[in-house]
């Protein structure tokens, strides 16, 4: 049986990296990834807080396979934080790859947050850097705001979906993952762990015809 939910003033979208570099024709594009663009602008106007992820790397970013010798993308290093996956220049500071997609409905958004702007360290979750130590201040922030529920859709659904799911449930927020309004990278059965999971942390999947 699939939930169905009526919003209230607590609740919150939260949009994960729905920038060109992970849609088709981007750095790092995610199969099928700016099919959750209407999907998502439906969904804004459901809600009273649209909140916005934007992946936003320096040039030299420490993820970036460039960045290491005789290292490739989707390799693995071990950083001061454990490891992590190395991946193609993507969304780097104020290029058109970083931009979000252009039909993505933004006016209502009422914050930006940007992730992964330092050079030694990256950020899938909105909440926590890799070290998972760093906060970005978005707990904070939700709950100044009165918000409680925490709805996420967009890229990747097994990288910065993912982990700010988990973060939001670890935080104490009721987290919804909206699985239709996100594509997923899929390396290595990373979708399927992901899932796992997410599940694991108590994140509810929904779609978002139930929305
Ligand atoms: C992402 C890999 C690297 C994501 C961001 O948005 O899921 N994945 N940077
Ligand atoms: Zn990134």
């Amino acid at each position: 049986m699939t939930e169905t939910f009526s919003l209230a003033d607590g609740d919150a979208l939260l949009v994960i990296d729905v920038q060109n570099d992970f849609c088709p024709g981007g750095a790092l594009a995610v199969a099928d990834g700016d099919a959750v663009v209407p999907l998502i602008n439906r969904l804004g106007t459901a809600f009273p807080h649209v909140l916005l992820t934007q992946d936003w790397h320096t040039p030299d970013h420490s993820s970036f396979a460039s960045s290491h010798a005789a290292k490739q993308p989707f390799e693995t290093v071990p950083m001061p934080y454990g490891e992590q996956t190395l991946w193609p220049d993507h969304c780097v500071q104020g290029t058109p790859g970083a931009a979000f997609h252009r039909d993505l409905e933004r006016t209502r958004a009422e914050l930006v947050l940007r992730k992964g702007f330092r050079r030694e360290i990256d950020s899938y979750s909105a909440f926590y850097e890799n070290d998972r130590k760093t906060a970005t201040g978005l707990t904070g922030y939700l709950r100044e705001r009165g918000i409680s529920r925490v709805f996420l859709a967009g890229l990747a659904t097994d990288f910065c979906v993912h982990f700010s799911a988990v973060d939001a449930a670890r935080e104490g927020f009721t987290a919804v993952l909206i699985e239709d309004a996100c594509r997923a990278i899929d390396l290595a059965g990373s979708l399927a762990a992901a899932k796992q999971a997410m599940h694991d942390a108590g994140v509810i999947f929904a779609t978002s015809a139930r929305i």
